[in-house]
């Protein structure tokens, strides 16, 4: 049911390591013409690591696993392009429709494609205020063995409610030379991890021992925090903002993280998407060395 790039095919007969990278990013998390210039600089990365990069996507009702050029340039441009999370993806097959992959969605596929390794931005997590609005990509990391390095949840999200909810699914999360949680757009989200590693060797040792705890069922969260984060007061104003024009727009359901994405990237002129595109590269990065030191 999965399709290959050329590039991608080639890793896999090889038993070269791959870095699975999602589309909701390119699609729905950065504006044009950015996202495509991103999502290639992104692919570059993970080859200047020695590694393969797998951007996963559904395109006319097949699910590709490595996208060639033009399939990118469709997933950045297309208006039709829908977002699927994990409960979609029968339908958009069905349907002969074309997606992009959220972190969910994207875990799932890469999982069922052999590969170990996935690099985002921020994960969905549980949004302020709404009891019942809780990312899946939650509830899938909780079903799938894959280790996936991001910086930390979005900070649009109920930060403290999403770190229990990770406690309670069993997923665990690693510091990446860090004690501190990252807050996304911000280096520290004011909470602590208890577990930090200092090396992709340390985290590829994690992994193999799960195995034979049979604790593996889930996935690893590598949690990456940026370098040069955003002006915190600039940061907590533009969110309060975007909150209340959310609440006052009735954005609900999918379209809440694109939206308060859109409000960031809007009115900090260029401030957010300045520090989306350092977490994105650097995850990248750190994802295609933990992939070669599996
Ligand atoms: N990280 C980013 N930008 C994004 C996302 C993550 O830096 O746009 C996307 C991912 O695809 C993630 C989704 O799965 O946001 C979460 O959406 P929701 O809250 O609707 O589950
Ligand atoms: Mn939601």
């Amino acid at each position: 049911m999965i399709k290959y790039s050329k590039e991608v095919a080639a890793a896999k007969s090889q038993g070269r390591p791959i870095v699975a990278l999602e589309s909701t990013i390119i699609s729905h998390g950065l504006p044009r013409p950015t996202n495509l210039e991103v999502a290639k600089e992104v692919e570059e990365i993970v080859r200047s690591q020695g590694a393969t990069p797998a951007t996963i996507a559904i395109i006319d009702g097949e699910i590709f696993v490595g996208l060639e050029e033009g399939q990118l340039f469709r997933i950045a441009n297309d208006e039709n392009i829908v977002k699927a999370s994990t409960r979609d993806l029968a339908m958009i097959c069905a349907d002969n429709k074309s997606a992009a992959t959220t972190v969910a969605a994207t875990s799932h596929i890469a999982h069922l494609a052999g590969i170990d390794v996935f690099a985002t931005g921020g994960l969905g997590g549980v949004h302020r205020g709404h009891v019942y609005d809780e990312s899946a990509d939650l509830t899938e990391l909780a079903k799938t063995k894959i280790i996936i390095v991001c910086a930390g949840v979005k900070s649009i999200l109920d930060v403290a409610g999403t770190l229990e909810r990770l406690e309670t699914l069993a997923i665990p999360v690693l510091g990446y030379q860090t004690n501190n949680f990252p807050g996304f757009y911000l280096t520290d989200s004011g909470f602590k991890i208890e577990h930090r590693v200092e090396s992709c060797e340390e985290i590829a040792k994690i992994w193999g021992l799960r195995h034979g705890l049979n604790t593996d069922d889930t996935a690893i969260i590598v949690a990456n925090p940026v370098t040069n984060q955003m002006d915190k007061n600039f940061h907590d104003q533009i969110l309060e903002a975007g909150l209340s024009d959310a609440t006052a727009g009735k954005i609900s359901g999918k379209g809440v993280t694109p939206f308060l994405l859109e409000h960031f990237h809007r009115t900090s002129k260029g401030e957010s998407l300045r520090v989306n595109i350092e977490i994105i590269k650097a995850n990248s990065k750190l994802a295609a060395q933990i992939a070669c030191a599996l």
